[in-house]
């Protein structure tokens, strides 16, 4: 964006008063222009106009209605998807002001909807925390709209106003009835001209976005419904939560046990400052961490400083619990803060008038207050809950001290090997390097069995692509413990290989290869073992995912032979559009081949078909949402059999389609 524009833009953000209070009574130019700028730079106020933008209008009237409900005047929220694509948020709250706002010369609610920042401005509400836009949301989503209703009951009397064509007012808002109930309707159809990639609401998003609006909003009943279609496929859920972030994280653990969770939820809840703090946690049979955090029901993915008073007051209380009750004797080390967060699942929600968000993505918090606030708050709450419940505080103290004992063991495995030379330096007798130093240009193939790891061998390009095959199966990750996960001979072998080590040590700058390949066979053992590579490269080397370093072969399904002339077949209907276009008297000289392994093809025909950079093509593995991520990962790899065999069969969700 060059200067001037950003300026431009900047200048629509000042609220009209400020800048010129003379001109700004009922002047219809000034507010389209603030309309304007919305539809001139929609990426700017919604983040893109893909379908992600288009949910983020939905997210935005949802908060002005939590809002409402976080003031203590609305209890009930329903948002319906209707025939047509359009959006209906309702809530019983006080309704939006009808009255006319004296500096707009306009209703409250034509105000809401039609000018920038109007929302905060003439609200008396302290509590404006909820969402993204900070009272913008109303007029932003006006801006992108075909056409938007809204509904007000409010003093006996219903009023309604519409807007069309980005936020034109059709009529003032208008008395047009009776009634005896309070509240706010809004309904809005998106528009085509603006969301270009579509303007179809997702059901499965709404839904999971309501139910945690609803986690994080105790008390608040949500009611999602999808009218779209036959009566048949219509769908209706509703949401409300007295536990809150309790209930979240039973929710979070669900899948981790078969049976009752021997860890109890701890929750701590607290006001300072006008800071709300809400955290609830619980540890698990399993050695991985769940730990979100929230500011404003926003997800702050990347942490801040509520996350870290929150490491440090667990840190602090349960060294000195194990101090003061000799679960750690004196000279035993203390324990870090991974050693407590092992296995456990943890909702950090903080509800802040004023927040900062720093970092590239703004999903972190910034305000430096918050740190304190939340120690001293959660450290003070769970010292009593240790101190109040001696039998939890001893299988608490039973897990950490174990992890403790296990770090301290993997740290001094891993002198030894140093010592001994069979380190870093040493690289595994099964692996096939390339020659290059170049790792920028490297790849590792990592090959599912040994025969198909000898045409690999023999098939590939030695200067640049190094071969790892890979016996039988390797552990699931996610359920194994530790120790014996680095006990493992393949997994062994692949950290060695791969060369930037693993857990909190991993050094993505050290790695030896910028591709890291997955080959397995087209078959269910193959997807599995596809799984659990991914999900040990996830929880264990996981920037090697991040930065895009991870692969996964394509080799093809069928060779098609006529004559001496082959084809190869990625997929069924690649072999039927090649029957096809040979028409019906060559498809019967055809002699297909299924491959039913790798192992089945020569070193020639797998370079030619799956090796060779110039051919081939390959999927890159990314993760857009770590959350999404976590549950993915949870659900697969957990104790949830029938989960898993169902997402195995549908394949990688978070695979992204990528030719190279
Ligand atoms: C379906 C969407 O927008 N509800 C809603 C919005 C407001 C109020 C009540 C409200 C707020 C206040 C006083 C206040 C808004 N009011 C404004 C503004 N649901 C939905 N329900 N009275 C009513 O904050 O003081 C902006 S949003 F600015 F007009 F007060």
């Amino acid at each position: 964006m060059d200067n001037e524009t950003l300026e431009q833009e900047k200048g629509n953000l000042i609220p009209k008063e400020e800048k010129s209070p003379s001109k700004y009574t009922g002047d219809d130019i000034q507010v389209l222009e603030g309309l304007e700028a919305v539809r001139k730079r929609p990426g700017m106020y919604i983040g893109s106009t893909s379908s992600t933008g288009l949910h983020h209008c939905v997210w935005e009237i949802i908060d002005n209605a939590i809002d409402e409900a976080l003031a203590g005047y609305c209890d009930t929220i329903h948002v319906t998807i209707n025939e047509g694509n359009t959006i209906t948020v309702t809530d019983n709250g006080r309704g939006i002001p009808v009255d006319i706002v004296s500096k707009s010369g306009k209703s409250g609610v034509e105000t809401v909807y039609t000018i920038l920042h109007a929302g905060g401005k003439f609200s008396n509400s302290i509590y404006k925390v909820s969402g993204g836009l900070h009272g913008v949301g109303a007029s932003v989503v006006n801006a992108l709209s075909e056409w938007l209703e809204v509904t007000v009951h409010k003093d006996g009397g219903i009023y309604y106003i519409r807007f069309e064509n980005g936020g034109h007012t059709v009529e003032p808002l208008k008395r047009i009835g009776d009634c005896s109930d309070s509240g706010t309707i809004v309904t809005f159809k998106p528009d085509g001209t603006v969301f270009t990639e579509t303007t179809e609401f997702d059901y499965g998003t709404i839904r999971d976005r309501v139910r945690q609006m609803a986690f994080l909003n105790k008390g608040v009943r949500i009611i999602v419904s999808d009218n779209r279609g036959s009566e048949e496929n219509h769908q209706r859920e509703e949401f409300c939560y007295e536990g809150g972030v309790k209930e979240y994280v039973t929710y979070l653990n669900r899948n981790k046990e078969t049976e009752e969770n021997p860890y109890e939820v701890v929750y701590c809840e607290g006001v300072q400052d006008d800071i709300t703090v809400e955290i609830a946690m619980q540890y698990n049979d399993s050695y991985t961490s769940m730990i979100y955090s929230f500011c404003n029901n926003i997800n702050t993915g990347d942490g801040g400083t509520h996350e870290e008073g929150f490491r440090m007051a667990l840190t602090r209380v349960m060294n000195k619990y194990a101090r003061a009750n000799k679960f750690l004797k004196e000279n035993d080390e203390s324990l870090t803060q991974d050693d407590v967060k092992e296995g456990l699942t943890a909702i950090i929600s903080i509800k802040h008038p004023n927040p900062q968000y720093e970092g590239q993505t703004k999903g972190k918090l910034g305000n430096s207050e918050v740190r304190a606030i939340v120690s001293n708050l959660f450290g003070e709450q769970l010292e009593r809950y240790l101190n109040e419940n001696p039998r939890q505080a001893k299988a608490i103290m039973g897990k950490v001290t174990l992890a403790a004992n296990a770090r301290i063991a993997a740290r001094k495995a891993r002198e030894t090997t140093r010592k001994s030379g069979l380190g870093i330096s040493s690289l595994p007798g099964k692996l096939f390097d390339c020659q290059s130093k170049e790792v920028e240009k490297c790849e590792l193939y990592i090959v599912e069995g040994n025969s198909a790891g000898g045409s690999a061998k023999n098939g590939r390009d030695r200067k640049y692509q190094a071969v790892l095959p890979l016996r039988g199966k390797i552990l699931n990750v996610e359920k194994a413990q530790l120790k014996r996960i680095f006990a493992n001979a393949e997994i062994g072998n692949m950290i060695l290989a791969i060369g930037g080590g693993y857990g909190n040590d991993f050094d993505v700058s050290k790695i030896r290869y910028h591709k890291i390949v997955i080959m397995t066979d087209a078959d269910v053992d193959g997807s599995h073992i596809r799984i659990l590579l991914l999900t040990f490269f996830y929880r264990f080397m996981k920037p090697l995912i991040e930065q895009g370093y991870v692969y996964i072969a394509q080799p093809p399904l069928y060779k098609a032979s006529r004559g001496n002339k082959d084809y190869y077949c990625y997929n069924d209907e690649q072999l039927a559009v090649l029957r096809e276009k040979l028409g019906p008297v060559a498809s019967k000289l055809l002699k297909i081949q299924r491959y039913k392994g790798l192992g089945e093809m020569n070193a020639e025909q797998l370079w030619e078909t799956t090796m060779d950079p110039e051919k081939r093509k390959m999927l890159r593995v990314t993760i857009d949402d770590a959350m999404e991520a976590d549950k993915i990962f949870d659900e697969l790899m957990g104790e949830d059999v029938l989960c898993r065999k169902e997402f195995i069969k549908e394949n990688a969700k978070f695979v992204n389609n990528l030719d190279i």
